[in-house]
C-alpha cells in the first residue's frame, strides 16, 4: 500500500552522466513503489565540480533526507558529495564496458574513516532505492509498514516458486 507523502522530494538521485540512467532508474522505480518523492539530476564530480558542491551543500535545506549517487569508472561522486553534506549518501557503482564495474566499486567503497558512503553492489540501484526507503522509515511508521509488507511479499514469491518447482 502506497501512502500520500510530503510534496518536497525526500531523496536526491544523482549520477555522473545521463549514460548512468539505464542503471540508476531502478532506484527511482523502487522509490516510486513506496510513494517516496525524489528528484533526479546529472551532477558530475569531474565535469561539473561546482554544481556538485552546490548540490551537496544545499541538499538538506532543500528538504532532501537521503542522497543516492551513482557513477562509473573513476567514480568519485558519492564520496565527494558525502564530504559536503551531513545527509546519508548511498553509492551505486555503475558498470562501464571496461573492468566490469570493479573500478567503480573500489572508487566508491574505499572511503577514508570519517566520511561514510553506504555502497551497494555493482549495478545495485534497486537496493539503493530500497535502502533509502529503510532510512526514511526510521522516522515514518507508515513506511515501516510498507517495508514489512514488501518483505512479506518477497518471501511469498520465493515460497510460490518453490511450490511450483515441487508440483
Ligand atoms: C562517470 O563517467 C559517469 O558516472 C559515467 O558512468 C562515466 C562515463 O560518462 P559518459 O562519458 O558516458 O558521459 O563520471
Amino acid at each position: 500500500m502506497v501512502e500520500e507523502r510530503e510534496a518536497r522530494p525526500a531523496v536526491g538521485v544523482i549520477m555522473g552522466s545521463d549514460s548512468d540512467w539505464p542503471v540508476m532508474r531502478a532506484a527511482a522505480t523502487a522509490l516510486d513503489e513506496f510513494g517516496v518523492g525524489y528528484e533526479v539530476s546529472v551532477v558530475s564530480a569531474h565535469r561539473t565540480p561546482q554544481r556538485m558542491i552546490d548540490y551537496a551543500r544545499s541538499a538538506e535545506e532543500r528538504g532532501l533526507r537521503v542522497i543516492i549517487a551513482g557513477a562509473g569508472g573513476a567514480a568519485h561522486l558519492p564520496g565527494m558529495v558525502a564530504s559536503a553534506t551531513v545527509l546519508p549518501v548511498i553509492g551505486v557503482p555503475v558498470p562501464l564496458k571496461h573492468l566490469d564495474g570493479l573500478d567503480s566499486l573500489l572508487s566508491i567503497v574505499q572511503m577514508p574513516a570519517g566520511v561514510p558512503v553506504a555502497t551497494v553492489s555493482v549495478g545495485g540501484a534497486r537496493n539503493a532505492g530500497l535502502l533509502a526507503v529503510r532510512m526514511l522509515a526510521v522516522a515514518d511508521a507508515g513506511l515501516r509498514r510498507q517495508m514489512a509488507e514488501f518483505q512479506a511479499n518477497l518471501e511469498q514469491l520465493v515460497l510460490d516458486k518453490d511450490a511450483a518447482l515441487q508440483a
